[in-house]
Order: structure tokens, then sequence, then C-alpha cells
């Protein structure tokens, strides 16, 4: 027989750093403050099984955490201090709630005898993310912590997974209690009944024109190999939400394209027209459906299949004709080996990706014709692709922020596979370095190359400090063009010629990356681009140090099909 330990007495800190311990936590994103000490002292006894990742704002540690959170399939765990520390963090933990992603966070609290007197720093975290956490509770009592956390942990990665924040009163943390630690959670998922996967067969049997949409979170690769099982059993079109490309290999013959910002209208009228969509996954949102443009709302014309981990989330906008709540591993198991007696769309899978492989073409702006030269001559943004593309590889992850720069690789980089992208779909502006720091160092084994814009770089281009500090090795390819382009594009549309707050004096970006220990090159022709990615591949995996390629954009090259020119005219 065995017999449990007594438990000592502990400070609160200690007791925190040992939960996180007990739920299997390797890693935890932070900046730290005087109002969690304790929890950092808490963290020493377990230096070597547990990394404070040291970052140099809060809004780069929580990018971090949610990075990491989407890279291995873990809750990211993030600390910070109050106040000011937590109002940095805020854009992380909202862009993990728009995502779906689990995260714990931990936040420094003044002490209960201070409470409620807006002392230094306070705030009333449950008011202030609300709207932007699953669960938000403070903690105080150091006797239940154990309960606490374990719920965080169980509420984060549970049905719709999203943020958890837990604050931490001072004096809590330095209070002793006596109480063992809890067990490791286990995550919650349902999965489909019997019934539900019988209606599903027989709806796909009935279609002429089915479409499967893939996204969200919460896929492992076993579930998105079944997935594939499923689509090749029954050879269906397969496309992925907005910034979830990667639940499906983009090279496979099924793959048709991604639903979204910038859609292929080709692909936009399949859908419209399609009379089956089967959406795994993701929330049916504004960037999943065009702006609630492909499917009508609340009762779409076409018949709809929601699948979706969380309860909450079905029949929230759109009321489908079957909606099941089920994790994704547990529906993609059930799907595997569904087949359906129907070839009636086996001829419209090779024209839908036939349609997706001209999307990939080069664009307008760089093709030229017999009657027309290319618009922009300098820069090819669609040759810098193609270079990455025979040079990279096929498993690396892309990270990126938000801008039009960002359209170069949903568009025309094919991701290869689950955790092959890294992005946010709250369309957060300075995500994409920190995503790359936090894969650089959580996977240095793989290669990592972040498309940033001039923009959104300097948001949080300082987290290539932390990459140093950790060895962490990623690409960052700056997009050059001396503004806030896609605020820009909107204005020269709405309002041309019109120019205010959208241009900016940008630094020597090739030296900001040297600034860090790194690599820096500046590229302006396109024969240049190709030599200054080798050169820094060299140098990432040689001196474990990032690099930074900044591209000298033209700013006409405003998007894929049209120029700055073209859209101050068009209204003129
Ligand atoms: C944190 C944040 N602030 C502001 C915005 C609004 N916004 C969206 S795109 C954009 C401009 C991006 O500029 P840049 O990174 O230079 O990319 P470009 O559009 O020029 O390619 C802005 C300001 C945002 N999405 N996120
Ligand atoms: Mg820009």
């Amino acid at each position: 027989m065995t017999t449990t330990p007594a438990p000592i007495a502990r400070p609160g800190g200690q007791i925190i750093a040992d939960a996180l311990a007990v739920h299997g936590v390797d890693t935890v994103f932070g900046v730290p403050g005087e109002s969690y000490l304790a929890v950092l002292d808490g963290l020493y006894p377990h230096r070597d099984q547990i990394r404070f990742v040291i970052c140099r704002q809060e809004g780069g540690a929580a990018f971090m955490a949610d990075a990491y959170a989407k890279l291995t399939g873990k809750p990211g765990v993030l600390m910070v201090t109050r106040g000011p520390g937590a109002t940095n963090a805020s854009i992380g933990i909202h862009a993990a709630f728009q995502d779906s992603v689990p995260m714990v966070v931990f936040i420094g609290q003044v002490g209960t005898d201070f409470i409620d007197r807006e002392a230094f720093q306070e705030v009333d975290y449950r008011r202030m993310f609300g709207q932007m956490a699953k669960w938000v509770a403070q903690i105080d009592r150091a006797d239940r912590i154990p309960e606490y956390v374990a719920h965080a942990f169980q509420v984060a990665t549970s049905g719709r997974m999203g943020p958890v924040v837990l604050a931490l009163p001072e004096d809590m943390l330095v209070a002793q209690a006596t109480v063992p630690d809890a067990r490791a959670h286990s995550p919650v998922r349902a999965s489909a009944g019997p019934a539900q996967l019988e209606s599903l067969r027989a709806m796909l049997a009935a279609a002429q024109r089915p479409l499967l949409m893939l996204g969200g979170t919460g896929w492992t690769r076993g579930a998105c190999d079944d997935i594939r099982a499923f689509v090749e059993n029954n050879r269906l079109p397969v496309s992925c939400a907005f910034r979830y490309q990667d639940l499906f290999d983009n090279r496979h013959p099924s793959y048709i394209g991604d639903i979204g910002i910038g859609i292929n209208p080709k692909l936009s009228a399949r859908v419209k027209e399609s009379d089956l969509v089967i959406a795994i996954g993701p929330r049916l949102g504004e960037m999943t459906t065009s702006g609630y443009t492909l499917l009508s709302v609340p009762k779409p014309a076409q018949k709809l299949v929601h699948i979706h981990a969380g309860t909450d989330e079905l029949g929230t906008v759109y009321q489908a004709d079957l909606m099941i709540a089920s994790g994704m591993p547990e529906i993609a198991a059930a799907l595997r080996d569904m087949k359906v007696e129907s070839s009636a769309w086996a001829a419209c899978v090779g024209e839908a990706r036939a349609q997706y492989e001209a999307w990939q073409r080069q664009p307008p702006i760089y093709a030229a014709s017999a009657d027309q030269p290319a618009k922009v001559a300098t820069l090819n943004l669609w040759e810098v692709v193609q270079t990455l593309k025979r040079t990279m590889p096929a498993d690396t992850i892309i990270t990126n922020g938000a801008g039009n720069f960002a359209t170069w690789a949903h568009r025309f980089w094919p991701y290869a596979g689950l955790r092959t992208q890294l992005s946010t779909t709250s369309g957060a502006m300075g995500y994409g370095v920190p995503a790359a720091v936090a894969a650089a160092i959580t996977a240095p084994e793989r290669t990592v190359v972040c498309f940033a814009g001039d923009g959104d770089f300097l948001m949080n281009g300082q987290e290539l400090a932390t990459a140093a500090q950790y060895d962490g090795a990623p690409i960052v390819i700056v997009f050059n063009n001396g503004m806030y382009g896609t605020i820009r594009m909107h204005q020269e549309r709405e309002y041309p010629a019109r120019v205010l707050g959208t241009t900016l004096a940008n630094p020597d970006f090739a030296k900001y990356g040297e600034a860090f220990g790194g690599f820096g090159a500046h590229v302006g022709r396109t024969e240049e681009f190709g030599p200054a990615l080798k050169a820094a591949l060299a140098f990432t995996r040689d001196k474990r140090r990032p690099a930074v390629i900044e591209l000298k954009v033209d700013p006409q090259a405003i998007t894929p099909s049209t120029t700055l020119d073209a859209l101050r005219n068009a209204k003129r």
C-alpha cells in the first residue's frame, strides 16, 4: 500500500509553482513584477523543469504564450504584474479568446488588505477581462490554490478552449497553507452520437455539391490524418478557414483554398453554390464567412453541418441543419471510415483545385502581358514567395501579424500541415515576431519565418532580444512600404488623395536586427532576395541568433491585384 505523505506548510507562491508542475507546465512566458515575487521564488526549485521565458513587453509575452499553445497543443502559461502588466498583456488575451486558444494567465494583485481602494496599480480583473476571458477569478486564500489552478486549466482546455485569468493578491502569495496538491487536469471533450453520424452520412449521400471547411483549435496530428482519410474516401473538396490554413496539406489535390479575407472569388462562388457545407471546428464568425456573406444569417441557403467543441458556439449566428458538439480528435476518428457511395461531385474537386492553382499564379500587378507592362517592376513579392518555396523546408513555421503584407503568405505559401502556421483571427498587429520567437525557442529544430509589415514589426520587434537570449533563430522578413499600408488602401478608396495618419518614417531594419547580435540584409531587387535568404538561413542555423531581411517594397504594390494609384483614381 502506498501512502501519500502528509502535506507540509508552504507559502502561496510555492503552492502555485508546485501546481504548475502538477499540470505539466514546462514553459512560462512573462515579465516579472514585484507583485508576484513569491511565485518567482516558488519556481526556483522547479527551474530545471519549468522554464520562465523572460520577455520584453507583456504584449509580446502574451502572444508567445498563445503561439506556444498553438504549436504544442498544451495550454500557454503567462505571468504578468498588476495594472500596467495586465493592460499590456490584454492584446494577447483577446487574441487567444477570439482564436479559442487555451491559456492560463497569472496576474499579480494588490493585497486583500488594500483591495477596492484603487491602490497602486489596482485593477478589478473580473471586470477588465470579463469579456475576453473564459473565466476570471481571484484566489483570496492560499489553501484554495490547488482547487483554483486545477479549475483554471480545466476550463482553459475543455469545450471551446480559451484564456483564463487568475489574480493573485500579494498577501495570499506569502501566506502559509498546509494543503495537498491537486491531480493533473484532464480536458473534457464531447463526441457525436450514432444518430448524428447517421444523419451526417445521409446528408452527404444526398448532396450534389458538398464542401468541407476545417478550422478552429483542438486539432491533433492524428485528427488531421483521420480527416484526410475521410476526404480521400469520399473525394471531397476541402477548404480551411481564415488563418487555419495548416489543418490540411495545401499541396493535397483535394485542397481548394482558404475562406476569409481576400478569398479567391471562384471559391467564394463555390461556397455560395454548394448544397452542403460541413464545417468542422471553425467558429462561423465574420472572418470565416467573408463578413457573413457566404452563408445567409441565420438560416443558410446551403445545408449546413456545424461541428464545434463548444455547445455555446453551435447556433450562434447560424442555425445549422445538424449541430454536433465534439472534440476534433473524436469527430475525426468517427468520420475516418465513413464512406458514401456517390460520385456526384467527383469531377468538381479537380475543377476547384485548378481554380486554386490559378489563384496562386503570378498576380496582375507583376504579370506583364502583350498589351500591358507590369504595374510594379522593382521587387516582385510573388517571386519572393516562390524563392521561399524553393529554399525553405516544407514544414517551415510561417508566422504573421496583421497588414496587407500577410496576403503574400496566406495566398501564395503552401502550408504543409498542422502547426506550420501561427497567426491570429483577431487581426492583431505585432503577433508575428513574438510568435516566431516562441516557435523558435519551443521547437529549435524547426525553421521559422515571420512575415511582418514595417508597422507590424515595430509593435513587438523588441522581442528579438528574447530570441537572442534563448538562442532562438527565426528569420523575419520585413515588408517595408513606408506606411500603414492596409489603412492607406482603405483611405485611398474612401477618401482619395487625402493622406493622413498612415505614413511611416522607418529605422534601418537590417541594422536593427544586427543590434540583437542577429543577421541583417536589405533587399531592393528581386534577384537579391535568394542570396539574402540563403545567407540568413546559414547564419541562423550556425549562430542561433535571429535574422532580419528588409524588403524595400514599392508602395504601389498595395495588394496582389491593384496599385495605390489605381485605388486613388477609381473614385475620382
Ligand atoms: C494592434 C493593432 N493596431 C491597429 C490595427 C489596425 N491596422 C490593421 S492593418 C494596419 C497597418 C499595417 O501596416 P504594416 O504592418 O506596415 O503592413 P502593410 O499594410 O503596410 O502591409 C493597421 C494600423 C490592428 N489591426 N492591430
Ligand atoms: Mg507597411
